[in-house]
């Protein structure tokens, strides 16, 4: 059987496969099964949230797979995210322990502030300004100092962000005493970022790169009207297509050979079995030319959602 080998190893020795499964949109009996499908063809990182309303019963899949041997806990990286409505330093561990619960574990591999945004307690989206909190009212190092215990309590084993710009990554890090290691953002060939990369990479920070495929399963409120299909691209079919392989496998290859880890959401375990093939792939440096030549600054995921009432702007939001 082929397992997701390849890996990122951190300062402690610890190592994450650099695929692991997304999980945003599964439907929670989807999750379940995804899981323990993901988990027979080979995957051993799931990425999780909260928000993702799935996780009791990921964590059933994974208490049943436990329980039969199928898989040990230390065999897994689990991530899960803090949701933007948690931020207040009361409210940081109760939200990690609920995860816990949830996914039935003792300890998650990373814990991630989900956005830099602070929403009201109990809301999950904003529709007013009175849903929004600004950061000048709570602020992400508020948020972080409250993190941080959860390394020593045992809770996670590492923490980190995501949707950071490099900007409000470096002030973090800056002030921070456990250092955030990871920051998960959207990556492929239409938003490549690269001096988002390389300021991380300056940090010791590594990049995982969700969306990897495009995220054609958005609800409709997601997506623009003109928005381009990633998996359609022509020169992405094209390169893919030489190489016999799907244009799926070949975004998969691109954000591996990149040296992120990437975290394609399927619920097919076909598709499952295919995204994991694509460890085994290489670009040659033509075909990273081409795809290079792609970049159009294109997020599927803008962020125009957090902007109602002005509490918060998409330059402030992506600091450019
Ligand atoms: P992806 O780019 O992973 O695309 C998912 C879509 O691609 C689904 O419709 C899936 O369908 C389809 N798909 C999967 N494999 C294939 C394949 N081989 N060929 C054709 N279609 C395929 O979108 P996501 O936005 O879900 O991103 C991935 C993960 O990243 C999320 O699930 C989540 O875990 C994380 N994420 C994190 C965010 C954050 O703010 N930190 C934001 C967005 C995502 P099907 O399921 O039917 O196979
Ligand atoms: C707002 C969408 C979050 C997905 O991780």
């Amino acid at each position: 059987m082929q397992t997701a080998r390849r890996g990122h190893r951190f300062a402690n020795g610890d190592e994450m496969p650099l695929l692991g499964l997304g999980t945003w949109k599964s439907a929670p009996g989807d999750a379940y099964r995804a899981v323990k499908a993901a988990i027979a063809a080979g995957y051993r990182h799931l990425d999780c949230a909260a928000i993702y309303a799935n996780e009791a019963e990921i964590g059933r899949a994974l208490a049943e797979l436990f329980a039969a041997g199928e898989v040990r806990r230390e065999q897994l990286w689990i991530t899960s995210k803090l949701w933007n409505d948690m931020h207040a330093p009361a409210d940081v561990l109760p939200a990690l322990r609920k995860t816990l619960a949830d996914l039935q574990l003792e300890y998650l591999d990373l814990y991630l502030v989900h956005w830099p945004i602070a929403l009201a307690k109990g809301v999950l989206a904003p529709r007013s300004a009175a849903d929004l909190i600004p950061l000048s009212e709570l602020p992400l190092a508020q948020t972080w100092a409250a993190m941080e215990p959860a390394v020593e309590l045992g809770l996670t084993r590492h923490l980190g962000v995501s949707n950071f710009s490099a900007a409000k990554l470096q002030a973090l890090h800056a002030g921070a005493r456990v250092k955030p290691e990871v920051n998960q953002v959207e990556l492929h060939p239409y938003l490549q970022q690269p001096e988002l990369l390389a300021s991380c990479r300056a940090l010791g920070v590594h990049v995982t790169a969700y969306s990897p495929l495009g995220s054609g399963d958005r609800p409709g409120g997601l997506k623009a009207a003109d928005e381009p299909v990633l998996l359609g691209d022509p020169v992405i079919v094209d390169i893919a297509g030489r190489q016999g392989v799907s244009a799926a496998q070949m975004l998969i290859a691109w954000a591996l050979q990149r040296g992120t880890s990437v975290i394609p959401k399927s619920i097919d375990p076909g598709r499952m079995r295919e995204n994991l093939a694509a460890t085994a792939l290489t670009l040659s440096d033509e075909d990273i030319q081409r795809i290079a030549g792609l970049e159009r600054r294109r997020r599927y995921l803008d962020g125009k959602f957090w902007i109602a009432g002005g509490v918060y702007s998409l330059a402030g939001l992506w600091d450019e």
